[in-house]
């Protein structure tokens, strides 16, 4: 069949809006009409270049919502007419990694998914019979694309697609890490580094977790104004103190260092100030941004012996088809915010503008109506 896309040819090169080839779905696939998508930081990192894994041509996207329109053979778990949420962390539940009850990295399609195709090694895009690869294993900058089954949520109906698109990615990846990752008690304080996306939404996780202090660190103040309205408490912008290291300006604004930091930029030196603005003994900082290609992070080890603890997490460590319909019932229910994180939304064929405004500073998400 033929779709409405969005392809980048190669890296540092705009997006074009093409009519492709979508091939039907194969055994254990799924082909879903993508309703509406977001743009993520990670789609501009890719189309950058910076991206290890990044491989050209490629349909990005992986914040979509849509429809099931066609499933393929042994498909059981959904059925053409279901709205569903397609999901960069699969969830098999049959491999070691699901099995073993610490972690939502999936490992059962992770080479392919990585390579760009389908888990049978080939790919369902193309176009003039030149193959394009799959982003993520989601590709929604497409308006059709094909899935495997075990990387789709199926969620309640009634909640409104261009809306929940944007737990495909942003919003969960936040609350989660706030939730499952960090597991932030009631009182504790937070340190929040980034107020984009990501960032916002773990303001909003430390907010339903009951955090005490949450300050946000970033150096665009524009950004202060939607973390206080989503309840942060204090704001720092680090070009305020030219010549102090903003880990130690956060450990005297909070006597000793914060319980919990999260990094939400991708900047390894940013990495080291999170870490380093917890507290002695206990505080614990979560890696959530994505640092560029052969990039490395450093501290003095001391900072680990002396009690101070690093992680990381990927989609917050959601298990995206057990856990996401419930986050998108709890959209519904009013306790996850998703409206005010939207600050524009646009036609497929304006998605570039959409890259601009992300670069510009201007965008928390802009969403894409197909
Ligand atoms: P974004 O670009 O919208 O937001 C980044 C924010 O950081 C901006 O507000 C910017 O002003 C601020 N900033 C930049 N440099 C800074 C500095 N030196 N000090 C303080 N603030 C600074 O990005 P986003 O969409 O929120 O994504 C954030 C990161 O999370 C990206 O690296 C993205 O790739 C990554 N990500 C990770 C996961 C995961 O599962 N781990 C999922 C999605 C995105
Ligand atoms: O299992 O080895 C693996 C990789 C899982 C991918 C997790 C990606 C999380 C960070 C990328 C940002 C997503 C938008
Ligand atoms: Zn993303
Ligand atoms: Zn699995």
């Amino acid at each position: 069949m033929k779709s409405r896309a969005a392809v980048a040819w190669e890296a540092g090169k705009p997006l074009s809006i093409e009519e492709i080839d979508v091939q039907g779905p194969k055994a254990g696939e799924v082909l879903v009409r993508i309703v509406a998508t977001g743009v993520c930081h990670t789609d501009l990192f890719t189309l950058s270049g910076a991206d290890p894994e990044g491989a050209f041509p490629v349909i990005l996207g992986h914040e979509g919502g849509g429809i099931v329109e066609e499933v393929g053979e042994g498909v059981t778990s959904l059925k053409p007419g279901d709205h569903v949420i397609p999901l960069y962390t699969p969830e098999c539940g049959e491999c070691a990694f699901c099995r073993s009850g610490k972690t939502n990295l999936c490992q059962k399609i992770r080479v392919t998914q990585g390579q760009g195709v389908m888990p049978d090694g080939t790919s369902r895009f193309s176009m003039g019979g030149k193959q394009l690869l799959h982003y993520m294993g989601t590709s929604t900058f497409s308006e059709y694309t094909v899935l495997p089954e075990i990387s789709l949520a199926k969620i309640n109906k009634d909640a409104p697609l261009d809306k929940v698109c944007l737990l495909g990615c942003g919003v969960t990846t936040g609350i989660g890490a706030v939730l499952n990752t960090a597991k932030v008690e009631p009182g504790a304080s937070v340190a929040v580094f980034g107020m984009g996306g990501i960032g916002l939404s773990v303001v909003q996780g430390a907010v339903m977790a009951k955090a005490g202090r949450i300050i946000c660190v970033d150096t665009n103040p524009a950004k202060f104004e939607m973390a206080k309205m989503l309840g942060a408490t204090d704001f720092v912008n680090p070009k305020d103190y030219p010549d102090t290291p903003i880990q130690q300006v956060i450990v005297e604004l909070t006597g000793g260092g914060v319980d919990y930091s999260f990094e939400c930029i991708g900047n390894v030196d940013v990495m080291r100030a999170a870490l380093e603005c917890c507290h002695k003994g206990w505080g614990e900082s979560i890696i959530i941004g994505v640092a560029g290609a052969g990039q490395e992070i450093r501290t003095r080890p001391f900072q680990l012996v002396t009690g101070r603890v690093w992680r990381g997490s990927a989609f917050g460590g959601v298990k995206g088809r057990t856990e996401l319909p419930g986050y998108v019932d709890r959209y519904m229910g009013g306790e996850i915010k998703i409206d005010p994180m939207i600050t524009y939304t646009m036609g497929l064929d304006d998605i570039n503008r959409a890259f601009d405004l992300m670069h510009e500073g201007k965008a928390i998400r802009s969403v894409i109506i197909f």
